[in-house]
């Protein structure tokens, strides 16, 4: 029996993908809640979850900056990793990011930490995100989110968070909902 797909020819795969999201400069509050707005109605994606608020401490290359506001939020999509990478840097742009130097304070950053299992690396983007393993505040608001979740290439968000020193990240009580 041959069953015929013809009509399948315009579906594609549905992905898990995470964004981290962080702000340091201006209302970082609601900057992220109009973020959310704008990222959860993008089209062929659909949000699936959301962390709190974290206030996290400066991680890296970053000198006498404030502290970020963090959060996670998990969808699926059928939509490419450089059309979601697109979508995010819209978004950074248009609320008043300005690229400085690397490690500078900003306004919107919209990190994509992974798009399932794809894997890439080149100029443009690096897919899983190169630094995320070791990233409490991307780590801890994603575990919280997304309790059975895995990093691909480095195992479960719970064994993860584990393993990392938690201490600069801390949940607060302001949240930011789904439209
Ligand atoms: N983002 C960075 C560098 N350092 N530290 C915290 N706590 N939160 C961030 O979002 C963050 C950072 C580069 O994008
Ligand atoms: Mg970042
Ligand atoms: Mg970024």
């Amino acid at each position: 029996m041959v069953i015929d797909v013809d009509t399948l020819g315009n579906l594609r795969p549905i992905s898990k993908v995470v964004f981290s999201l962080g702000s340091n400069v201006g209302d970082s509050l609601e900057i992220l809640q109009s973020a959310i707005n704008e990222l959860a109605t993008t089209p062929d994606l659909i949000p699936v979850d959301l962390s709190s608020v974290y206030l996290t401490a400066p991680v890296g290359d970053v000198r006498d900056q404030d502290d970020f506001y963090n959060l996670v939020f998990v969808a699926e999509t059928t939509l490419e990793p450089l059309t979601l990478l697109e979508r995010a840097e819209a978004l950074e742009s248009a609320f008043g990011r300005v690229r400085e130097q690397p490690g500078g304070p900003r306004t919107l950053d919209i990190d994509l930490i992974m798009v399932g299992k794809r894997e890439r690396a080149d100029d443009r983007l690096v897919l899983p995100h190169p630094r995320a393993h070791e990233r409490a505040f991307v780590l801890v608001p994603w575990l919280e989110a997304d309790p059975l979740g895995e990093l691909a290439g480095h195992g479960t968000l719970a064994d993860l968070v584990a393993g990392l020193d938690t201490s600069g990240v801390t949940r607060i009580d302001e949240r930011i909902d789904l439209p």
